[in-house]
């Protein structure tokens, strides 16, 4: 089989994720390509090194010029937090490798502009990682949308909701700062809702923001307890208009006491309803109507012609969140083999990042402010 050797940048928590995401997807599906984790890259010699003896990556490297560089490199996976994001993909898109890039695609619109008009000019293939669309449940409520079994769309209500910052002893990490990650919960749990609804209900024409920042000063990660401003916002709530004539919420905190990892939607259309909670990511509650006895009613989406299951387990045998990204590197090999570029990719960054914007420009405005 022919190989593709990958190289990923970033090594922390989703570098594991897509760690063993490229370990394990073809040792459960058919794949195209042998996909060999051939280097991480990480500023930190000593941490880097450790986390290519523990992930299972051929190689190490500090530095990612030098990575992409390289000749024998095929795929760079960017796991890195956002403001490295432009710089790296670009360089790698010049160096005519396919590029993979987590969520959200960049800090600010303009950036995620210039990736994509890098990827197109040099036509090579770019995924932006967006997991959740590959649960099972997620990827069978797409289908019974697009066959109409819902009928008109009218509402969309994405929730995303975590409490990992309630404390305001829980240090200024980099996901706090703008200059690092771009936004706060909008663009870190709220950009997942917003690709979901994006994947699921259609394009978004129109928004209204509220965003707010309960604790603006945290003490610093370095341990000198000193504190520093917290400049992004802890919770994120939205109003969506889509082109189709559906409307939809957003909400994306990270202030909801008791809520670890709730990412839950609910669609209702004509003629039914679903709703997926990734808390119990395995089933997806279905209601169609049919007269006086219709009621929700759970599917296990683990049967083998579920989609992605075949490769797993035998029905009711569950999988986990980690499977999610093995089911997007799996989507991308295919895209590869077959030279097409797969969904969701930097157009769809750009798009959801224009949502984003929106968003954090109506909580200013205090206006509905267009896509
Ligand atoms: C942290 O809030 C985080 O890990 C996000 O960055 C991920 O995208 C989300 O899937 C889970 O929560």
């Amino acid at each position: 089989m022919k190989k593709l050797n990958i190289a990923m940048i970033g090594y922390q928590f989703m570098g594991k994720a897509h760690s063993n995401a490229w370990r394990q997807v073809g040792r459960f599906f058919d794949t195209p390509f042998e996909p060999v984790m051939k280097v991480i890259v990480g500023r930190h010699e000593e941490k880097v090194k450790e986390a290519a003896d523990r992930f299972g990556w051929q190689e190490h490297a500090t530095s990612w010029e030098q990575t992409i560089a390289r000749a024998d490199i095929d795929v760079i996976d960017i796991c890195t937090p956002g403001d490295s994001h432009q710089e790296i993909a670009i360089a790698a898109a010049e160096a005519k490798k396919v590029v993979f890039c987590e969520k959200p695609l960049a800090n600010t619109l303009s950036e995620a502009e210039q990736m994509l008009d890098a990827v197109k000019k040099n036509g090579v293939i770019h995924m932006i990682c967006h997991n959740y669309r590959r649960a099972p449940a997620v990827t069978l409520a797409k289908q019974l949308i697009d066959e109409g079994q819902l009928g008109e769309l009218y509402h969309y209500r994405g929730t995303y909701l975590q409490d990992w910052i309630v404390n305001p002893e829980f240090p200024r990490v980099w996901r706090l700062e703008k200059s690092k990650a771009g936004s706060g919960a909008l663009g870190d749990i709220g950009s997942h809702s917003i690709d979901l609804a994006r994947y699921l209900v259609g394009e978004i024409t129109e928004a209204a923001g509220l965003l707010k920042t309960f604790i603006t000063e945290r003490p610093l990660p370095d341990g000198s307890g000193q504190k520093g401003t917290v400049d992004v916002d802890d919770a994120a709530l939205s109003m969506l208009k889509f082109d189709n004539g559906a409307i939809g919420t957003v909400e994306g905190t990270r202030f909801a006491t008791g809520r670890k990892n709730y990412n839950r939607f609910e669609i209702n259309g004509s003629r039914g309803s679903v709703v997926f909670d990734l808390e119990r990511m395995n089933e997806l509650e279905l209601y169609i109507e049919e007269g006086p006895n219709s009621g929700f009613r759970t599917v296990l989406a683990t049967d083998a012609a579920h989609p992605y299951v075949s490769g797993w387990w035998p029905p009711g045998h569950i999988i986990g969140y980690e499977h999610t990204f093995t089911h997007t590197v799996l989507d991308l090999l295919r895209a590869v083999s077959e030279q097409k570029v797969p969904t969701p990719n930097f157009e769809d960054g750009v798009r959801t990042q224009k949502v984003l914007e929106a968003i954090e420009k109506a909580s200013e405005s205090k206006k509905w402010e267009a896509v």
